[in-house]
């Protein structure tokens, strides 16, 4: 296994190896670091970025003096270890004034507090040189169907997010928002809960064309949707600025394993469009953000776990993106996509310059029977993908 360089971009939040296994049920099981220490390890591991909450580095009731050192003194380790802070977001979520919400709650007072320290941490965001800012909003949303006007929240959502990516604007910085949606936990339904509603509702901002989408592995899956359709779909959209990898068993709590430690197949396919794109359709936009990590290292683990757990998150999309370029250079996988039309997709269904009234009129001949009799050899493709993973 190659040592991960600065060129993977490899990148880890503050808050994944910072975790201190502190769950519903239980306390936590090992002790809090300063956040400069996870920073330093993390660079001395191979990783080129981090990425914090506002309240990872300075706790929530601190003094402009205290946030300014902190900043400043977990800036310098970045500098001096070479790791780049590419994201930081905010904690909405933590404090209990925020159980209804931080942008959406009812309390219109709660609301106007949110977003002032929304707009705090986008300041720092642009002080660090970030370039994306994420915003995931776990606590807007509900368990009772009777405690929102859900019109409202959607209106004070927007109304949140075009005056965050107003003041990005107005401001000049080089920012760009990503929106991180998730089904459900900690609230029992969650507004945007799928990348597809997230997409929806940017489309209907003012300023959404500094909006796009921080996709999780793991809250895609939770929703039982399909994470490598999902940042597909982003991607199709230009939306695709900055992605969460993790690895989620199946529809129960947001795991956060590490990367490829849920379905194996699943991170396959996601590294695939990761690293090879879209093969048949050259011209589609690629991802080529930070491949950052959210993840916690299980309860179970010591220090070495935090270690041994941020570590196997790099080696498993390596030897993930060694084994899809393989497979996409296999000439006898080469062979099965072509027999089996995957190339034809990328040709549009109407002719350039066929006009509606020549395509409906000029019928060609076509075998509607020999159609439906046609073989398709999906399930022998898939298994040579499983070759070159585990053979
Ligand atoms: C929760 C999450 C969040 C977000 C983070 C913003 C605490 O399930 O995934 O992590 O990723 O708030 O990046
Ligand atoms: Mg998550
Ligand atoms: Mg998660
Ligand atoms: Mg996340």
């Amino acid at each position: 296994m190659r040592t991960p360089t600065p060129e993977d971009k490899f990148s880890f939040g503050l808050w994944t190896v910072g975790w201190t296994g502190t769950d519903p049920f239980g306390t936590s099981t090992r002790p809090a670091l300063d956040p400069w220490e996870y920073a330093d390890k993390l660079a001395e591991l191979g990783a080129w970025g981090i990425t914090f909450h506002d309240n990872d580095v300075f706790p929530f009731d601190a003094t402009p003096e205290v946030r300014r050192d902190r900043i400043a003194q977990l800036r310098d380790v970045a500098d001096k270890s070479g790791l780049t802070i590419e994201m930081v977001t905010t904690n909405t979520f933590t404090h209990p004034l925020f159980k209804d919400g931080g942008l959406t709650a009812n309390d219109r007072s709660v609301r106007r507090f949110g977003l002032r320290k929304v707009l705090d941490a986008v300041d720092i965001a642009a002080d660090c040189g970030a370039s994306t800012f994420v915003m995931w909003g776990g606590r807007e949303g509900a368990e009772y169907d009777s405690s929102k006007d859900l019109y409202a929240a959607l209106e004070r959502y927007k109304e949140g997010l075009d005056t965050v990516a107003g003041y990005i604007k107005s401001q000049g910085y080089d920012l760009k928002i990503g929106l991180e949606p998730k089904p459900n936990e900690p609230r029992g339904d969650i507004f945007l809960p799928s990348i597809g509603h997230a997409l929806a509702l940017i489309a209907d901002l003012d300023h959404g064309d500094i909006v796009g989408l921080n996709p999780e592995v793991g809250h895609e899956q939770m929703a039982n949707l399909n994470y490598t359709h999902g940042i597909a779909q982003a991607l199709f959209s230009n939306k695709l600025f900055h992605i969460d990898l993790n690895g989620q068993k199946g529809l129960k709590y947001d795991q956060d394993l590490v990367f490829g430690h849920g379905d194996l197949l699943s991170a396959f396919f996601t590294v695939d469009l990761l690293v090879n794109g879209f093969p048949y359709s050259p011209n589609a936009p690629r991802y080529d953000g930070p491949v950052h990590f959210d993840y916690k290292p299980s309860r179970t683990e010591g220090m070495q776990g935090i270690w041994d757990s941020a570590k196997a998150n790099m080696e498993t999309y390596l030897m993930l993106a060694d084994k899809a370029r393989a497979f996409r250079a296999d000439p006898e996988v080469d062979k099965l996509m072509k027999e089996n039309a995957v190339d034809q997709l990328a040709i549009p269904t109407i002719a350039e310059g066929e006009s509606l009234e020549d395509f409906r009129s000029n019928v060609e001949e076509f075998d509607a029977d020999a159609a439906g009799a046609r073989e398709y050899r999906f399930v022998e493709l898939y298994q040579a993908a499983l070759r070159h993973l585990i053979g």
